[in-house]
């Protein structure tokens, strides 16, 4: 998609900040940071392929650290564009256990920032989208000094903003501020993020459905039932089309993008599912509804449940809103009839 005007993140950003004369511009500011942080970590891994050959030399890279594996050294990367700007009270990374604070004799802020810095990187060696999830809350615990846990669990509707850079074919940054989704694709020409997708609204029905069918005899029978649904009916005269990426953030934008649903569901195995509420449910659901679709974990709205750890799964059903509805309707009827 062309970029609908040349209109760039910072240009879009100070024009979003003057709609809402309360703003303080903090978050502009935190926006701005995550930009930069984007095109830095798309350098990283836009050269994966090569550093891996070189790495096959035993060369180190050029600060003569060993070569990091690409999802640690997004993290890192994260952490020090972002932990020097004041804006922080704590930090929480999906690739780190327990919550990150500020270094000591740094300025300590009102916001909080979780995120998944590289997820699906295990794909990164196929040449295949990986992207980087982020959320921003505000402190909630008392003071001015570091935040705490209680800073990192909050419930998703409680997010100031949510987004996500997937490094695809090209690399695309998505955020919202709860009103309105807009996506920004980089031109390497001169390191700028274009308005590419201006108030991206997901379609209220779609022909793609986005699960890994490898679980499919660990399923729910609801689950069972819908796909056998949509594989026995047609969308518009013509048939479903499944597509998986197995990169959330590959996936979840596609599906933002043209409609449809993504699945990851709890089965007989994890009851919870594989993935992470706090980095990845969270932010994307916050998303998906900021464009007008739904996000449950089957029954309950995603962005309403009570987190109770730093790392915990959830099921999530995802997607536009009459597709996210007609599964829960298979899963609900199947409960009742068992
Ligand atoms: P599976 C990537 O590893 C990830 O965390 C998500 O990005 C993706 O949606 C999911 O796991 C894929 O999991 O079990 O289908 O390989």
């Amino acid at each position: 998609m062309a970029a609908t005007r040349f209109m760039t993140l910072p240009r879009h950003i100070l024009e979003g900040e003057k709609q809402h004369p309360e703003a303080t511009g903090e978050l502009s500011a935190i926006l701005l940071q995550l930009g930069l942080a984007a095109k830095i970590i798309s350098l990283e891994v836009n050269k994966a392929g090569l550093v891996d050959i070189l790495g096959f030399t035993g060369e180190n890279n050029k600060s003569g650290d060993q070569v990091k594996k690409l999802d640690i050294y997004a993290h890192e990367m994260l952490i020090k564009a972002m932990d020097h700007g004041g804006h922080f009270c704590v930090m929480a990374s999906e690739e780190e256990e327990d919550i990150i604070h500020l270094p000591p004799n740094k300025k300590i802020g009102k916001y909080v920032l979780l995120f998944d810095p590289l997820d699906g990187s295990s794909n990164i060696d196929a040449n295949i989208s990986i992207g980087t999830i982020f959320s921003i809350y505000k402190r909630v615990s008392e003071g001015t000094g570091p935040g705490t846990r209680e800073d990192c669990l909050q419930p998703g509707y409680k997010q100031e903003v949510a987004g996500y850079v997937v490094y695809g074919s090209s690399t695309i940054l998505v955020y919202t501020t709860g009103h309105g989704v807009h996506g920004f694709t980089l031109d390497p020409a001169f390191g700028e993020f274009l308005l590419s997708h201006e108030n991206i609204q997901i379609p209220k029905t779609g022909r793609i459905y986005s699960l890994n069918e490898g679980n499919y005899f660990s399923w729910p029978q609801g689950l069972k039932n819908y796909i056998k649904h949509l594989q026995a009916n047609q969308f518009d005269g013509k048939p479903y089309q499944a597509r998986y990426v197995g990169s959330m953030v590959a996936d979840i934008h596609r599906t933002l993008l043209y409609g449809g649903i993504f699945i990851y569901p709890g089965d007989k195995r994890n009851r919870k599912g594989k993935l992470r509420l706090m980095y990845e449910c969270n932010p994307m659901s916050f998303i998906v509804e900021a464009a007008g679709g739904r996000a449950t974990d089957g029954k309950k709205r995603i962005l309403e449940v009570q987190p109770e750890s730093l790392h915990e799964r959830t099921p999530i059903y995802i997607g536009s809103e009459e597709d996210v509805l007609l599964v829960e309707k298979f899963l609900r009827e199947a409960d009742e009839s068992e």
